[in-house]
C-alpha cells in the first residue's frame, strides 16, 4: 500500500488545504493528514480542534486517516511507512522555503520524497492567516474555509486578534 502524508498546522483548514488533499487521495492508496503540532507556535485552534475540523470537511474521501503528531516529521513519516510528503505550492515566495525543506528531509529519511502539487488558480492568496484576519474582523469567510466550519471559525475568531 502506498501511503502519503499530507502536513500542516490546518489552522484553520482551508478550501486551499482541502484542493491538496483531494488530489493527494487520488495519487496514493491511502493518505494521512497530519495536524503538526509546533510548540512555538500559538495556534487559535487546539490541536483536537482542527482534526475535528478537517474530519467533518473530507466525509467524502475514503482513504484518509487524520492524526497529530510533534517532532521531526521525518520521523512520522518513516513509522507510519509513507513513501510521501505531499506538499501544496502557492507561488515563487513558497517555493525557497520548501525546497530547503524537501531536501534536508530527503537527506533525513532517503526512503520518502517530496511532492508538491501546485495550488488552483483560485486558491492562490489563500492562507489560515488571511482567513482569520478576515474573520477577525466580522467579514464573509464562506469562499475560503469548507461550509462545515464557517460557523465555528467566525465564533472564534471574531474580534479576536
Ligand atoms: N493552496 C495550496 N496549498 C496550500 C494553500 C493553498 N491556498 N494553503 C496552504 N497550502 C499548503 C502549504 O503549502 C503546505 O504544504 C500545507 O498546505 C499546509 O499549510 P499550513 O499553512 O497549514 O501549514 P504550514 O506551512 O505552517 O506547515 C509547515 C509544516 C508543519 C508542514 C512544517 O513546519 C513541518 O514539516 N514541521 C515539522 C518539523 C520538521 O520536521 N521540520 C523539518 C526539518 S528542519
Amino acid at each position: 500500500m502506498r501511503i502519503a502524508v499530507c502536513p500542516g498546522s490546518f489552522d484553520p483548514v482551508t478550501k486551499g488545504h482541502l484542493d491538496i488533499i483531494h488530489r493527494a487521495s487520488k495519487l496514493f492508496d491511502k493518505i494521512i493528514v497530519v495536524v503538526v503540532i509546533n510548540p512555538d507556535k500559538h495556534p487559535s485552534f487546539s490541536a483536537e480542534e482542527r482534526m475535528d475540523m478537517i474530519r467533518r470537511a473530507t466525509t467524502d474521501i475514503p482513504n484518509m486517516e487524520v492524526d497529530n503528531f510533534s517532532g521531526l516529521l521525518m520521523d512520522y513519516v518513516r513509522d507510519k511507512g509513507a513513501v510521501a510528503i505531499v506538499k501544496g505550492l502557492r507561488a515563487v515566495t513558497d517555493f525557497e522555503y520548501e525546497f530547503q525543506m524537501a531536501l534536508i528531509n530527503k537527506k533525513l529519511n532517503p526512503q520518502a520524497d517530496t511532492l508538491f502539487l501546485t495550488t488552483a488558480t483560485e486558491n492562490m492568496y489563500l492562507s489560515s492567516s488571511i482567513v482569520k484576519q478576515i474573520a477577525s474582523f466580522g467579514g464573509d469567510i464562506t469562499d475560503f474555509v469548507p461550509g462545515v466550519i464557517v460557523t465555528e471559525v467566525k465564533d472564534r475568531l471574531c474580534r479576536s486578534i
